[in-house]
């Protein structure tokens, strides 16, 4: 009151824009805008149908190529179902229904029947998601009944998830749903997350828990850097030694092959590929530990230092062990791609090596050790391709030797590049290469303040170019690496600022170019994820209406 009255009358109407606005907001937060990453169309109506969980299924459509036995759809209808009614599965519901029974005021007929039909174009409930796999689906919601159309099981998946993203509660508890439809589908075919897992050991559950978020915001690919210099948690069928030396545990900080089977089918499940990493020649010191004379050795004035650099490329044992650990990573991992790394290379040991040295001359390299890298990547690129799989390397691979690259494989842009990404976008494509940007989502980095704002105006195909060029950027990347990451801050550091970049790489960027517009969906969307049991961090100061740690 006493504020009120010494503010002078043309300014009394302020706190009235300020409540309008504030209603519109809220209004808004309560329809169909509640979907993230937002959906290419999208029209919906404040007429609302109420959901009763005790009368609420999905079922398969008629027509459906796709029907009950369907793992990948029966699993999700179950999931989706306890995502729409928290309360309801965690007991919580007794206490809304007691309460509107004792008072006499139930004011909608619990018994009302709500049918979620699902038709797919295609059976692949039992494949596995791939760089081709239609995302595309259609949700219409009306009463009683949501007609969810899509051409794959997978498209069937982000259907189901922005469907489970409309249903929202009143006051009372009461679930309903307004009527809606939507039209959607993906702006690019690669949406990742790399996941650091040597830097720190990440335990099977915390990857399984980021799948679920990824799914969530509609990412599809996990990009599995799964060992690097400090440890080499994979336990190979083949080399056991690797994990049994060179992980920080041998029991208890690696990941065995039943452990790899529960990760790919999780992910699978969600319609998320799992991208294998095994990062060579450089970030490889673990590999030495299990696995004697593939290191080079580094030399001191004229004697063995006693310290190794990178994978020794002058040995035929270092091409034969290759050939080997990839054909079986070929078999474990399904997916069509396998990333080689090829980044960041110290060629100071190289350089103190005679051996390695008498090699460059032989091979004519002279004293470019670029050569030598070029040469050992050609290799492992041939061994892949043997394999039938699609290589994808850092790109200081195609910075090193422009030959080494081959159209049918995909360069990665790192952040080495962050400010020029670019020129770099503009070089890689005219060269003819597919690329995925990663450049600008090193997410591991942390300031004050509201960084997802940089992570959200990127504009991947802002660079100058033909429209062939652009369709060689097949997507983008989220990289959390892991010098400061573990488990315990893994998922605040993600969420929700990977949701970011999630609707740039999902959404249409015209309908997506403004941050203070995107803000409150994005506060939104993170309530929900807190609600889902995802530690997801605040955005800034506020409440979410459900609070539940
Ligand atoms: N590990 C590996 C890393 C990084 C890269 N490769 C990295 C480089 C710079 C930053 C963050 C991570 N930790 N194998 C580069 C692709 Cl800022």
């Amino acid at each position: 009151m006493g504020v009120m009255s010494t503010v002078s009358s043309g300014q009394h109407t302020r706190p009235m824009c300020y409540l309008l606005l504030l209603m519109i907001l809220q209004l808004g937060l309560h329809t169909a805008e509640g979907v993230w990453p937002l959906p290419q169309t999208l029209i919906s109506s404040t007429e609302r149908f109420h959901l009763s969980p005790q009368a609420f299924y999905f079922g398969y459509g008629r027509q459906s190529a796709a029907q009950q036995g369907c793992s990948v759809l029966d699993a999700a209808f179950k999931r989706y179902f306890a995502l729409i009614f928290p309360d309801y599965t965690s007991g919580r519901w007794n206490l809304f229904s007691d309460k509107n029974e004792k008072d006499g005021t139930l004011p909608f007929n619990v018994d009302k029947q709500f049918t979620v039909e699902v038709s797919v174009d295609h059976n692949d409930c039992d494949g596995y998601p791939n760089e081709s796999s239609s995302e595309r689906y259609n949700l219409s919601v009306f009463s009683g009944r949501a007609s969810l159309k899509a051409v794959t099981v997978w498209g069937a998946l982000r259907g189901l998830e922005s469907f489970s993203q409309l249903v929202y509660q009143d006051d009372f508890g009461s679930y309903f749903v307004n009527k809606t439809d939507i039209k959607d589908f993906p702006r690019f075919q690669f949406r990742g997350i790399l996941l650091d897992t040597s830097r720190h050991y990440l335990p099977v559950q915390a990857i399984l828990k980021t799948l679920d978020a990824m799914a969530y915001s509609k990412f599809n690919v996990f990009h599995w850097h799964i060992v690097d210099d400090p440890s080499f948690p994979y336990q190979s069928r083949t080399f056991p030694d690797l994990s049994s030396k060179g992980a920080f545990h041998p029991m208890t900080h690696i990941y065995t092959q039943s452990d790899v089977r529960r990760v790919i089918s999780h992910a699978r499940m969600r319609g998320i590929r799992v991208l294998p990493e095994f990062d060579s020649p450089g970030h490889t010191k673990s590999w030495g530990k299990g696995q004697p004379d593939l290191l080079t050795p580094c030399y001191k004035g004229g004697i063995p230092s006693g310290t190794f650099g990178p994978i020794n490329p002058a040995l035929p044992s270092t091409y034969h062990f290759m050939a080997t650990l990839f054909k079986e990573v070929s078999v474990v991992f399904p997916d069509s791609y396998i990333h080689l790394g090829g980044d960041e290379v110290d060629f100071s040991c190289w350089k103190s090596n005679p051996y390695v040295r008498a090699f460059m001359q032989k091979m004519g390299f002279g004293s470019d050790f670029t050569k030598l890298e070029a040469f050992y990547m050609e290799n492992i690129v041939n061994i892949t391709s043997a394999l039938n799989k699609t290589s994808i390397v850092w790109q200081d691979v195609f910075d090193y030797h422009e030959r080494v690259s081959t159209p049918q494989q995909i360069t990665h842009i790192n952040y080495e590049v962050r400010s020029t990404y670019y020129a770099e976008l503009s070089r890689m494509t005219k060269a003819g290469m597919r690329v995925v940007l990663a450049a600008p989502w090193y997410i591991n980095h942390i300031s004050y303040g509201q960084d997802w704002h940089n992570y959200y105006t990127v504009q991947p195909l802002n660079f100058s170019g033909t429209e062939e060029q652009k369709k060689l950027v097949i997507g983008g990347e989220v990289c959390m690496w892991g010098e400061y990451v573990d488990a315990t801050n893994l998922t605040p550091r993600l969420w929700p600022r990977a949701s970011a970049a999630a609707e740039r790489l999902w959404s249409d960027e015209k309908q997506t170019s403004n941050v203070d517009m995107a803000f409150p969906r994005l506060q939104d969307f993170r309530c929900k994820l807190v609600r889902r049991g995802i530690q997801a961090e605040p955005l800034y100061v506020g409440h979410c209406k459900q609070e539940y740690q």
